[in-house]
């Protein structure tokens, strides 16, 4: 049989690229990027051009599977598993309350909006507020940080225009996080051959690091410290857009005096730095008329991630560098309907707060959802309102939230654990029931979910009007039982008589959505494609358009120039809030001396992204261990001199919480004094680990309720003191 090629939207991560798939005798045999694609230009990565064979892979579940008596698997029915599951969900509403089931979206529940526009309809069916999701342990500190600072409802320019870029603690040329858009190492190409100067803060000399023009090698947790010195240092040299702050923003004169003590050698002291190149950070940022910030995992992870955020935006407005009235706004939506194009601000708003209120450590609701951090303690703290039933949409939790020790006694102490997965999972073998979903491949793909985390911040999503819809191109293995996630959670609503009122995707504004939610038809099960125009109803560009584009396209969409601020507008940036200031001036009085030296716990393990993988998934995919078949432990050479190892050597990496094992990789990018190692590997707690093939989770040398941030309780996850040494067994389990 004749191959064939067939384009789709590559969902192996949040970055949606177009890629090519080619088959033949109807199996795929190879995928690369597609060079015709106007955004992505060809690009691809290696787990984009596995993701077909992801699907085919032995450890595919083809089935869904409920846990007997005996703690061991067999398979059932998914029309049975949504029979029980709703029924168990009855008797624990009905005994319990609403708030003892709870939901938590991981990446690829997140990922997926059928799956989570359902997900949420079902929790609001069942009146239980306890939706948590994986952003309050990734990057929470953006959405509190946007609501404190307010959002530029014109949104930012992009690469295309900057003449500088700050990337704090992030590498989207690896990660795909914000900054550099898509195709991140062709626009940094571009971008710099242009002029544009490149300012990188991170512990570890980055791919992008490798790029910049100035390279801040920090030591860990010090970004709050490193950006009021450069903001310092821009108003001390009038590197600041007046017209801009005087009128678009309040409390300039509170952070001129709270950033007054971070003077370029009090934080070059602090952060391990060379005084002048913190003030070279400010000039090259300072200088630019049209720049960005954009910050990542590893500052929202290292303590103060809201105040990192919060003054990524400070920076930004002192410069001004916003989309200004006049410019054009370069993508007016394609299948999100963007914030009105108006030179204006939004009015800042609370962060945290308001909501549902856990019962520990007096955490709230945040603007960045429901503190993920806390609901091991949900789980396992008695009385009322105690959770205790917990649906996990695309997520694992055992690998991927912080104290994987607590963790772990969480998952045992719940009546129902119900896992979303297609892989046993280290969380699904701990469930009462996994389901199995089909793969995105075997189902309709678009791009709304790249276009949405537009809204995250600089240099995410698109620059311009481009929008892709696919196709499924698989077919699900045969004799399979699959079905589609939101397929469950309507199965359990039509089991319980209980309507599902689902609100659009497409628009970004809660009221809105909320007016033009659909109330499902519930007397049958919609087809697909009705579920996907139900999610992106009212989008810019009808979803039955895009569909026409297999292959992505950019629409032929009125150009949208940034109109001037309505008569009678009252909004302004908040450059000096109350509380951000509160606790820069915390920092400010904290003791240097204590920081800098920690003779327990000498190392500060940061945390990092591996090319090849992607957080827990398909590591069992051999190609996607060309590379690493292991979570290596990256190690300066003459710290590994100082601890008597050599690279291949087993290390013993231990903080106050937990022991666990790495395999030592001599690395000259990383800051003498910290190891780097990525999360999502390892095994349960009560499981034995090979360091070479599947050891060392990092997550179990964290605790989730000591050092936690006080609104969006993600603890230290990254910058987590430790101290190393070879380990006695090459192959020790622990
Ligand atoms: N120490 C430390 N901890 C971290 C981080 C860190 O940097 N350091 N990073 C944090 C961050 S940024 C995040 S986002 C979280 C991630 O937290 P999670 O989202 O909880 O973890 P993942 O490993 O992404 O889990 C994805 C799960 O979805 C399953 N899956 C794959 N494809 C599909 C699909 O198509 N459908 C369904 N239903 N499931 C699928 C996979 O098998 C896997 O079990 O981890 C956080 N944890
Ligand atoms: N290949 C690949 N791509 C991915 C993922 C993956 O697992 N693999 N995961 C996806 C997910 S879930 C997310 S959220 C994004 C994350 O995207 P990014 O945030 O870009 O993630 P990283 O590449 O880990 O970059 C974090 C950087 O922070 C640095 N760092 C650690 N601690 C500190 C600190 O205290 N201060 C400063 N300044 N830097 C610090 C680390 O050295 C590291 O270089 O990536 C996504 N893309
Ligand atoms: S970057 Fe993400 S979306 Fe793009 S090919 Fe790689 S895995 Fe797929
Ligand atoms: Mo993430």
């Amino acid at each position: 049989m004749a191959g064939t090629q067939k384009p789709v939207t590559c969902r192996a991560c949040h970055a949606q690229c177009g890629l090519l798939v080619d088959f033949e005798d109807g199996r795929p045999i190879a995928t690369h990027g597609d060079k015709n694609n106007p955004v992505y230009h060809g690009y691809s990565c290696i787990k984009g051009r596995e993701f077909a064979n992801d699907h085919r892979l032995p450890s595919r579940l083809t089935h869904s599977l409920a846990r007997g008596e005996n703690g061991t698997h067999r398979g059932v029915a998914s029309a049975e598993a949504t029979a029980e599951i709703a029924a168990r969900v009855k008797a624990l509403t009905d005994a319990h309350g609403p708030r003892s089931v709870a939901l938590y979206i991981g990446t690829f529940g997140y990922n997926n909006f059928a799956a989570q526009g359902w997900a949420l309809a079902f929790m609001r069916a069942i009146e239980s507020p306890m939706v948590f999701t994986s952003v309050t342990i990734d990057q929470p500190g953006k959405g509190v940080a946007s609501a404190l600072h307010g959002m530029w409802l014109a949104g930012s320019t992009t690469i295309l225009d900057w003449d500088a870029l700050m990337l704090v603690g992030t590498n989207p040329i690896v990660s795909m996080n914000g900054g550099l858009g898509m195709n991140p190492a062709r626009a940094l190409k571009q971008a710099k051959k242009r002029g544009m100067k490149l300012i990188v803060i991170d512990p570890r000399e980055t791919d992008c690091a490798k790029q910049a023009d100035l390279f801040l090698q920090c030591r860990p947790g010090e970004d709050p410290t490193i950006l009021a010195a450069i903001a310092r240092q821009m108003i001390e040299d009038g590197l600041i857009d007046h017209t801009f702050v005087d009128g678009e923003t309040n409390g300039f004169e509170t952070l001129k005096q709270t950033v007054a003590p971070f003077t370029p050698a009090y934080a070059a002291e602090r952060a391990g730095l060379a005084a002048e190149d913190i003030v070279k950070a400010a000039r090259l940022y300072g200088e630019a008329e049209r720049g960005g910030v954009s910050a990542g995992t590893g500052p929202n992870m290292s303590g103060r991630g809201n105040l990192t955020e919060y003054l990524v935006r400070v920076l930004m407005s002192l410069r001004g560098h916003w989309l200004k009235e006049g410019e054009v706004k370069r993508n007016p939506g394609v299948l999100i309907n963007p914030a009105p194009a108006i030179a204006a601000a939004s009015a800042p708003g609370p962060g945290w707060g308001f909501g549902e209120k856990l019962r520990v450590r007096g955490l709230t609701e945040t603007v960045s959802g429901l503190p993920t951090a806390a609901l091991a303690d949900e789980i396992l703290t008695p009385g009322d309102g105690q959770v205790k039933a917990l649906f996990v949409l695309g997520g694992n939790p055992m690998l991927a939230w912080p104290d994987q020790i607590k963790t772990f006694e969480a998952m045992k102490a719940l009546d129902l654990l119900v896992c979303f997965d297609p892989r046993m999972s280290e969380t699904a073998k701990l469930a009462h029931y996994v389901i199995a979903p089909k793969l995105p491949y075997e189902v309709e793909g678009n791009t709304a979910l790249n276009e949405f985390i537009g809204n995250f911040g600089p240099g995410w999503g698109y620059d311009r009007p481009y929008g892709q819809a696919c196709d499924p191109i698989m077919n699900v293995p045969e004799g399979s039982d699959l079905i589609e996630e939101w397929e469950l959670f309507h199965g359990m609503a039509q089991a319980l008589g209980l309507p599902l009122r689902v609100k659009p995707f497409s628009i970004l504004n809660p009221a809105e959505a909320e007016k033009r939610a659909t109330d499902v038809d519930m007397n049958r099960t919609p087809a697909p494609d009705e579920v996907w125009d139900i999610i992106l109803k009212d989008s810019p560009v009808p979803l039955s358009e895009v569909r026409k584009h297999p292959t992505g396209t950019v629409f032929d969409r009125p150009e949208t120039v940034v109109q001037p601020k309505p008569p009678g507008w009252d909004g302004h940036l908040d450059i000096g809030s109350a509380p951000m200031m509160a606790e820069l001036a915390e920092v400010a009085a904290e003791p240097v001396a204590a920081r800098l030296h920690d003779n327990e716990f000498p190392f500060r393990l940061i945390s990092r992204r591996l090319h090849d993988m992607h957080n827990s998934n398909w590591h069992e995919n051999e190609r996607l261990q060309r590379k690493w078949a292991y979570n290596p432990a990256f190690i300066h050479p003459d710290d590994m001199v100082r601890l008597g190892v050599g690279t291949g050597d087993v290390v013993e990496i231990e903080s106050t919480r937990a022991k666990i094992l790495g395999v030592a990789e001599a690395a000259a990018d990383v800051r003498p004094g910290c190891i780097s190692m990525s999360h999502a590997w390892g095994r349960n707690p009560d499981t034995a680990e090979d360091p070479y093939t599947d050891g060392g989770n990092t997550g179990r040398l964290s605790y989730n309720d000591r050092d936690f941030d006080p609104y969006t309780g993600i603890p230290r996850m990254s910058t987590i003191p430790v101290r190393i040494r070879r380990a006695n067994t090459a192959r020790a389990a622990e």
